[in-house]
């Protein structure tokens, strides 16, 4: 534990420290109470053997076929990547590199958007980093490896009861010649709200500091003054911002001129103005269509200097079609997902990619035999979360009319099911459709989408239409985040907001025309590390100081987990998300070289107080462990 504290150590990990490190930092001393771990592990498989996990219909644990991981050697050195060239010339001089190259570089989101899209961003670190390695040998031509922001922050502490520090701290360890890239939702940091301006600059500084190299920052309006804080941050931060711009609507079609190729042209220049070193585009529902693409790319390749950095979802079919003609416009860097987890409302296949462009001057390096055998891994991990599958299992060419984000579909749909809406599913999709027009046809991207999400949940829930909204607007207690959005606390719309929706949603409340953050006070990390060391009571590092300035419950919550069933995340991911079955045993590697064995003996009779004793078996010896059954 002692090592663990020193590396885990802020000053550690950016360096800052020296000889009287040791003696000046007595929190290294501070080791969490070992409690019986094993009763704890126990606890927790006991607990969802009977309960089930959350999201998840209760059923039996399902057989899993081993994992397929591709054989490497490693002690050999990987070989060098762009995360060397940033480290030895930086960000300018990887912009150049950029530039000088001919292949179409890519970036593979497996590791983030893929699971995001397809799973519910339910992926766990433990399956990440068991491929860690050889990614990055299999792999060294990436342009990046996207794998950390998004919705991943959250749902790692709230749903997986992990660490995303650590996701992030340990992958590094395993990658060192890619550069890691996140996403990164501007003023809105990793979650669903503007943040004062220092916890902006304070999450883009530790983000840095534990390995992110490129930031893709995007507002969810398409609002520039939204994103300055970010840009400055991450620019300061010596890294890469790629500061993106979301597409919605259709250049190429007369009826949706709100968003013409003059906007996106207006725009890229904007951000280059603003300090990009790349301009992503954001297509992030998969609205781009190929002859759009092939003009979108060729005009703004003219309009700017910068590099051009493409992100799409392959939710219509049309994903590869339309990189094929980007990439032939000179788009400089696509988005992929390996074969198992690509498609769908995910991103197009890197190895269709590969073959798509045989006989192009501009085929990725990438050797299309490993991202096969890569490939196989994940469709092993896939299976493990099939129960986060959207149900969606062909091209839905509607997207072009619902326009929803590939990363929410999967999202939407479990909040539906939540609230009882699962089996209207349909109403709800074209629900949004509707709401996004009340809205004025706003960019739908977190949290923006979210909104529109929760209206139309809202709307169908309450059997309201565009008409009953206004009639009885000001008896209707609309979602908070419909008031917020209003109110101009997630920035400003293209165009403005419709008045006549906006008086009856705010109810004589003034709305802000400014940036949020101009308004919102600063957070005082100091008095802020000091109350939440009185509420968890052990050191309190800076990391998760902004875990808790960004999701002080959802932060808190997963403190009380980790107390009460403590290391979780070796668990495998079957037992992790299915318990074990009667009779199973299972291995638990708790830390290096020290494996607990345990065996599911029975499960007793429900007692008068609904409590249930499981009986085991750890590394031989019985134990049993009383569990509240909540059925
Ligand atoms: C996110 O913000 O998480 C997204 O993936 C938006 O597309
Ligand atoms: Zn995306």
């Amino acid at each position: 534990p002692f090592l663990e504290n020193v590396v885990k150590h802020e000053k550690f990990i950016t360096g800052q420290y020296n000889t009287s490190f040791i003696d000046t930092t007595p929190e290294l001393f501070a080791f969490p109470v070992r409690k019986d771990r094993g009763t704890k592990m126990l606890s927790y498989i006991g607990n969802v053997s009977v309960n089930g996990f959350p999201g998840i219909e209760k059923k039996k644990k399902p057989i899993f076929e081993n994992l397929i991981t591709p054989k490497i050697d490693s002690d050999v050195r990987v070989k060098y990547g762009t995360k060397q060239i940033l480290d030895s010339k930086g960000a300018q001089g990887l912009v150049e590199w950029v530039k000088d190259q001919k292949e179409v570089l890519l970036t593979d989101t497996t590791f983030r958007d893929a699971h995001q899209s397809l799973l519910a961003t339910r992926i766990r670190t433990r399956d990440l980093l068991h491929i860690a390695e050889p990614t990055a040998q299999l792999l060294p031509d990436l342009f990046s490896l996207e794998m950390w922001g998004g919705a991943t922050f959250d749902v790692a502490y709230r749903f997986l009861k992990e660490d995303p520090w650590d996701r992030l701290l340990s992958l590094r360890e395993k990658v060192p010649n890619v550069l890691f890239q996140m996403l990164l939702r501007a003023s809105n940091a990793v979650g669903y709200k503007n943040y004062p301006d220092n916890v902006i600059q304070e999450f883009v500084d530790k983000s840095a500091h534990a390995g992110i190299d490129v930031f893709r920052i995007f507002d969810s309006l398409n609002w520039v003054k939204g994103m300055e804080v970010a840009i400055d941050a991450v620019r300061g931060s010596g890294k890469i911002a790629e500061a993106a711009i979301c597409y919605t609507g259709d250049i190429n079609d007369p009826a949706r001129g709100k968003y013409d190729i003059q906007y996106y042209k207006d725009l890229a220049r904007e951000l280059e103005n603003q300090g990009a070193h790349i301009l992503g585009i954001k297509d992030m529902a998969g609205l781009l269509k190929p002859e759009a693409a092939y003009r979108l790319i060729s005009e703004l390749k003219e309009t700017i200097d910068i590099p051009i950095h493409l992100h799409t979802h392959d939710t219509s079919g049309n994903g590869i079609y339309m990189y094929a003609k980007a990439i032939e416009a000179g788009v400089d860097i696509v988005d992929t997902a390996l074969g198992s987890m690509a498609g769908l409302t995910s991103q197009p296949s890197s190895e269709t990619l590969h073959y798509a462009l045989e006989g192009t001057s501009r085929q990725p390096k990438a050797d299309v035999h490993s991202l096969v055998e890569l490939s196989h891994y994940w469709e092993g991990v896939r299976k493990y979360y099939s129960d986060f599958e959207s149900g969606m299992n062909s091209p839905h060419t509607e997207v072009y009319e619902h326009e929803m984000p590939g990363g929410q579909y999967s999202n939407l749909q479990q909040q539906a099911k939540a609230v009882g809406l699962g089996e209207r599913w349909g109403e709800v999709k074209e629900m949004y459709q509707r709401v996004n027009a009340m809205f004025g046809d706003i960019v739908k991207v977190t949290p923006s989408s979210k909104v529109v999400g929760d209206m139309a949940l809202f709307m169908v829930q309450n059997e309201l239409n565009e008409e009953s909204v206004l009639s009885k607007g000001k008896s209707i207690d609309f979602p908070d985040s419909v008031i917020e959005l209003f109110e101009g606390y997630l920035g400003q719309p293209y165009g403005g907001f419709p008045k006549e929706l906006q008086d009856v949603i705010l109810k004589g409340r003034t709305p802000i025309t400014v940036r949020p953050g101009e308004l919102l006070d600063e957070v005082d990390f100091q008095s802020l590390k000091e109350e939440l060391y009185k509420e968890i009571g052990r050191p309190v590092t800076s990391f998760d100081a902004l875990a808790y300035a960004l999701y002080p419950k959802v932060f808190l919550d997963y403190v009380k987990t980790v107390e009460q069933f403590e290391d979780i995340s070796t668990l495998d991911t079957p037992t992790f998300l299915y318990g074990m079955r009667l009779g199973e045993e299972i291995e638990v590697e708790i830390e290096t070289g020290k494996t607990l064995i345990v065996k599911m003996v029975s499960i007793g009779q429900p007692q008068v107080d609904g409590t249930r004793v499981v009986y085991f078996e750890l590394n031989g010896q019985p134990r049993e462990v009383v569990i509240k059954d909540e059925s």
